[in-house]
């Protein structure tokens, strides 16, 4: 029941961005052999994915922006009308005008909404922020509950918790009234969500866990399978992806939005903008999002430059008198597929052959594969869950038959030989051992349809 809105909104945005989608297809049918989306909103849908922006209700009424709202974006996230200080600015007086004024621009045109957000440390109204103990956890659960209600059947996801963790070292938890009322506050206010708005889509949202590597991400990490190890109803992760100079971009981006995938969520990049707004870097955010078959939605924080919460690093799509930026071509390119010829996408250095393990023999438990396709008219990538039996194993090896005309342009997590019919995948330096039951994913992408693939594993 929890998945039901949620591909219906991609089933809508599929259907509404198609029309125009369709027209701008015959017009380049005449003139080039790939039926390319044209818009980042079209483009995106033809993967199964959104792409959207934050968007100010104050800035509804400027037609240079809405113009590049309405063409450009299929999902919506309120960049502050749908916080605590702003829907609940006096205890018990909820004020819901200017949210609702976006979320009417957004429906009435096929766009879906983000809710954010829900339980926050930041941005309460004065009368939480001087609130504490169970006064506040109760006012904190009626928010959710009111606010969730109000747009029941409006927002297709929630950011339900946002920013809870510690930045640095620790991999804890953020120091907030809200932490102080019991650690379980986070798990309390996401029942209350569910409650609420059983069909939206729960997520947890936060900035600065992008990098696999850092304690905050693997704080995040553990929260979220706990969770799932006992039934707290999360559905999802959103990574907010601000990437500046102190907080880069990094190529293990891709692993952390796989891993989190892995426990079952679905994720989302909520937040993305980049300093200086680099394309390459941009590129390899979308190209990382279409690589995770639960990565299903992108939104920039903002459309033109001026419009960003740091207007001075120039970190969006847009320049601020509208013109689309080198970025701007750099992502659509990407969630077309790499259609733009004079910038082909690139098989990633694979991994020398690894020396046979020294490490004990195989067990009895073998390994199992399976495989998810995400596909689209001319492509689709794959992910490849490879699974250890009842013992742990030292490396695998996975066969996939690819039917005709489908061939690997590129891959990660694994070294492959053979690009089209009988493909052979085995594992890398960090990803042969696998525990008893436990799992670790590789994928790749190709040109061609995928028909249904029936992976085989053998262990070593
Ligand atoms: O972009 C938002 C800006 O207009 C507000 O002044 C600011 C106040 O906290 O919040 C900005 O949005 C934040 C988002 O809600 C949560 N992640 C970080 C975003 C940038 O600060």
């Amino acid at each position: 029941m929890r998945n039901a809105r949620w591909k219906a909104a991609s089933r809508a945005a599929i259907a509404l961005t198609g029309a125009g989608a369709l027209v701008a297809g015959m017009a380049l049918f005449l003139t080039a052999p790939a039926a390319a989306g044209t818009t980042l909103g079209a483009s995106a849908a033809e993967k199964g994915r959104y792409f959207g922006t934050a968007v100010a209700a104050y800035k509804l009424s400027d037609s240079a922006y809405t113009t590049i709202l309405n063409r450009e974006f299929n999902s919506v996230t309120p960049e502050n009308e749908m916080k605590i200080d702003a829907t609940e600015p006096q205890q018990g007086r909820f004020s819901y005008s200017a949210a609702d004024q976006i979320v009417s621009h957004a429906r009435s045109r096929g766009m879906s909404v983000r809710g954010h957000t829900l339980a926050w440390h930041s941005q309460q109204p004065p009368w939480m922020e001087s609130m504490s103990g169970s006064a506040l956890r109760q006012a904190m659960l009626n928010h959710v509950t009111q606010v969730a209600t109000h747009f029941r059947g409006q927002v297709v996801a929630w950011d339900v918790v946002n920013e809870a963790f510690a930045d640095g070292s620790s991999g804890g938890r953020r120091d907030s009234n809200l932490q102080r009322t019991g650690n379980d506050w986070i798990e309390a206010a996401f029942r209350a969500a569910d409650a609420a708005d059983p069909n939206a889509k729960l997520c947890y949202n936060d900035y600065n866990t992008d990098n696999w590597t850092h304690a905050k991400t693997q704080g995040v990490y553990n929260m979220v399978r706990d969770f799932k190890a006992r039934g707290v109803p999360i559905d999802c992760v959103g990574f907010q992806s601000h990437f500046n100079n102190e907080s880069p971009y990094v190529s293990n981006y891709r692993t952390t939005l796989s891993s989190f995938a892995a426990l079952g969520v679905d994720v989302q990049i909520t937040e993305l903008d980049i300093q200086g707004a680099s394309a390459a870097t941009y590129r390899s955010v979308v190209e990382d999002c279409l690589a995770v078959a639960r990565c299903n939605g992108i939104t920039v924080w903002g459309i033109r430059d001026s419009d960003s919460w740091r207007a001075s690093q120039t970190p969006l799509l847009f320049n601020s008198n509208g013109s689309k930026k080198p970025a701007y071509d750099a992502v659509l390119a990407a969630l077309n597929n790499g259609t733009t010829p004079t910038d082909p996408p690139t098989d990633p250095p694979t991994d020398p052959p690894t020396d046979p393990p020294t490490t004990p023999p195989p067990g009895p438990g073998g390994c199992t594969a399976t495989v998810s396709v995400n596909q689209w008219t001319g492509g689709f990538v794959a992910t490849v869950k490879v699974t250890a039996g009842s013992s742990a194993i030292n490396g695998w090896t996975v066969t996939i038959g690819l039917p005709s005309g489908a061939t690997v342009t590129n891959a990660w997590n694994a070294n492959r030989s053979g690009s089209s019919g009988t493909t052979n995948w085995t594992n890398v330096a960090y990803n042969g051992q696998v525990g008893a039951g436990q799992s670790t994913e590789y994928g790749f992408q190709a040109n061609g349809t995928a028909g249904s693939l029936s992976p085989t594993c053998s262990a070593s």
